[in-house]
């Protein structure tokens, strides 16, 4: 009994811990997902809310995260991850934050972080995207768009 008492409050803990405080969220990099895409981000699109803590994480090798520029939300600081390196970000600021990695933009391999408040309006505009990027975040933003 006692130990199914502190097993309940460690849950409990654990649970009101995850409701006041910042999340972590995860997201692998990857050479090829279950659905047979290649060259990604799993998720691709990351729901987040402000405060929470974005990991990329060197899942499979040759990767990286970095912010693509003209991306970010105001007050964020660009940023840019080693390859086979993790690089956690913090969304401090809501919007929307443009992610790719660097050796792979061409083969389609970019993210999106979406913050509280953002508007999927215009943000490739003036972007200068490869076509298989582009393809991804223009339903990555059509989705946003819903
Ligand atoms: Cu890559």
């Amino acid at each position: 009994m006692k130990k199914f008492i502190l097993l309940m409050t460690t849950v409990l803990l654990g649970f009101s811990v995850s409701l006041v405080g910042a999340a972590e969220i995860e997201v692998k990099m990857l050479n090829k997902d279950a659905d047979d895409n290649k060259m990604v981000f799993e998720p691709m699109l990351i729901m987040a809310e402000k405060g929470d803590t974005v990991t990329f994480l060197p899942t499979e090798k040759g990767h990286m995260a970095a912010s693509m520029k003209g991306m970010l939300p105001e007050g964020i600081k660009k940023f840019k991850g080693k390859i086979n390196k993790k690089i956690s970000v913090v969304v401090s600021e809501d919007g929307l934050y443009g992610i790719k990695c660097t050796p792979h933009f061409a083969n389609g391999m970019v993210a999106i972080i979406a913050v509280g408040d953002f508007n999927p309006d215009g943000f490739l505009d003036g972007k200068k995207i490869p076509k298989k990027s582009k393809k991804r975040m223009e339903e990555m933003l059509a989705q946003l768009a819903n």
